[in-house]
């Protein structure tokens, strides 16, 4: 039987064996890697958020004491718990203790909603819900409610802060517990959301044995070491900042990690001057923003030695004015919740780390560049992105027709990402095929949007795409066939709004239109729309 279950892709037996016996796979589980870090690092300051301090020691006795509490809840192995934290201590204790118990963190971000909150309920079957109280004017206690009407498995709601009618979250001092760990290394740790083609976001099981070598390889590429502190500015439950290498990359060396409520520069850079931070990973607009911010913000940001960007393209005219502003090096990330990460390597000349996306991490990533039919073209040609490897999964979760179409039949992970292969085996994002809409590394599924869009009763038909933009690089326009009288903007972002999208999903710009251009085959033409709207921006419509 299958270690991953029947819901899971397993990579097949010789893969399997392959990876483990040359040292990808070490069959140590994260809860493992936490033990032998607060063994090998214990008075290091892991944490910090805020006037908290925590050493590797502290970190491990509270996640010894959380996992208890969740277990007498009932928590243990192989249930998924759906987290939804901003970056606070807090959601790194939980997350350990999940680890230990053998528990499975869903990992939401700050910006979901109702709709993808009871859908992630829902569709990994939560016993847990966690959030925080109150956040940037958002109350996440409303959307326990929500959650807990529409997703009958879940059975608990922990709140960090004031919990009004919920179990408060307690990560106290000095309370012990001494529980054994539980579950195998290849076996799910974590599930992240994928940007997702379909209309709603897929989950990606990343294990043990996988994402513990995303970690400890990423922060090999990236020389992180004992000397490093590590600045969460993203949100920390994506996988960026959380593993790539991020804030467990930076444990698994001894390095702090220094947890910031937020990217923007008041939030950012006084914390940079006082602890000192080495490293941060950033999404180009925010690194476009403190690119400026910088100038006047007259905070000693000497520290900093390393910039990480991802997430979407940072354009070569950007990249090339990191060192002069930021007076730091620029590392490009090409990165997927999927598995693949790509680094520009920090003795690569000026233009590599400018003009490209950087390089497959591991020599295990099997990488191929292929056609429309799947025939891989000539070396430096564009064509779509496949991959497989060690940390890179066989299939998303409870998505076996989805899988079908999103892997090859040998199991290369169709990435929907347009590249080509430089010489020196760099990659250079240059497009995509998938029909999501990237703005500014936050990825939109235009299906998704649309499903929504064609309930509203004037919207006969709906298109989502994007448009350039230059800050964020691009943003949405919606193309509506209207049915009656024409919707406006602000009716449909409050419709959206209503149905609990995540604000970020809301489209900037309406096209109302009589018909769509076609394709010829029933279908509309994205292209066609993309070029109309890029042609009225240009116009100055
Ligand atoms: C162009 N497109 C990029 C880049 C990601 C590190 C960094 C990023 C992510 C991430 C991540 C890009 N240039 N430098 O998980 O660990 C687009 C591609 C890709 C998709 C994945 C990490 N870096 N992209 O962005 O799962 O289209 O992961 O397939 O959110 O973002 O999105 P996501």
């Amino acid at each position: 039987t299958s270690d991953l279950g029947p819901d899971l892709t397993e990579w097949p037996a010789d893969f399997a064996e392959r990876y483990r016996r040359d040292g990808y796979w070490r069959d140590r589980t994260l809860d493992d890697l936490l033990r032998q870090w607060a063994a090998d690092y214990a008075d290091r300051t892991a944490v910090v958020d805020g006037d908290r301090r925590w050493t590797y020691v502290e970190l491990e006795r509270r996640v010894g004491g959380l996992a208890a509490r969740l277990h007498g809840l009932g928590i243990g192995r192989g249930d998924r718990v759906v987290v939804q934290l901003p970056n606070k201590a807090e959601f790194v204790v939980l997350c350990f203790a999940l680890f230990r118990l053998g528990a499975q963190p869903v990992l939401a971000l700050p910006a979901h909603r109702a709709n993808e909150i009871t859908y992630l309920c829902q569709t990994s079957d939560a016993v847990a819900y966690v959030v925080a109280d109150r956040q940037a004017g958002f109350d996440y206690r409303d959307l326990a409610r929500e959650a807990l009407r529409a997703a009958p498995a879940l059975k608990h709601v922990l709140v960090v802060g004031d919990p009004a009618e919920f179990e408060p979250l307690e990560t106290g001092a000095g309370e012990v517990g001494d529980l054994p760990s539980t579950g195998l290394a290849s076996e799910v740790a974590l599930f992240l959301l994928s940007g997702g083609t379909t209309g709603l976001p897929k989950l990606i099981p990343r294990t043990h044995n996988d994402y513990a070598y995303n970690l400890e390889a990423s922060a090999r590429v990236c020389g992180f070491d004992e000397n490093t502190v590590y600045l969460a500015a993203l949100p920390i439950a994506h996988n960026f900042p959380f593993g790539c290498p991020g804030m467990l990359g930076t444990f698994c060396v001894g390095g702090t990690v220094v947890l910031a409520p937020s990217p923007a520069p008041p939030d950012t850079f006084p914390l940079i001057e006082r602890e000192r931070v080495t490293v941060t990973a950033l999404v180009p607009p925010l690194a476009l923003l403190w690119m400026e911010a910088v100038k006047w913000a007259g905070r000693d940001l000497s520290s900093l030695s390393v910039l990480q960007v991802g997430g979407a393209k940072f354009k070569p005219e950007a990249a090339a004015r990191v060192r002069s502003t930021l007076d730091c090096q620029l590392q490009q990330v090409f990165g997927m919740a999927e598995g693949l990460l790509c680094y520009t390597g920090l003795d690569d000349p000026d233009d590599v780390v400018v003009g490209t996306q950087g390089r497959p991490m591991s020599p295990a990533d099997e990488i191929r560049v292929v056609d429309v039919d799947g025939n891989e073209v000539a070396p430096g040609e564009l064509g779509e992105l496949h991959t497989r490897g060690p940390y890179t999964l066989r299939g998303y979760y409870r998505a076996a027709a989805y899988n079908a179409r999103a892997f090859t039949a040998d199991g290369f992970y169709r990435t929907g990402d347009l590249v080509r292969v430089t010489e020196t085996g760099h990659l250079v994002v240059e497009g995509r095929v998938k029909d999501i809409i990237n703005r500014g590394g936050e990825k939109i599924s235009a299906e998704e949007v649309e499903n929504h869009l064609l309930a509203h009763p004037a919207v006969r038909d709906a298109a989502l795409v994007g448009m350039p933009d230059d800050v964020l690089g691009e943003r949405t326009c919606v193309y509506v066939l209207p049915r009656g009288d024409a919707p406006t903007l602000p009716d449909l972002v409050a419709f959206l709004r209503s149905r609990g999208l995540a604000d970020y999903k809301l489209p900037d710009r309406l096209e109302v239109v009589d018909a769509f251009p076609g394709t010829g085959v029933g279908k509309v033409s994205k292209k066609d729309l993309m070029a109309d709207i890029t042609a009225k921006l240009a116009a100055g419509r």
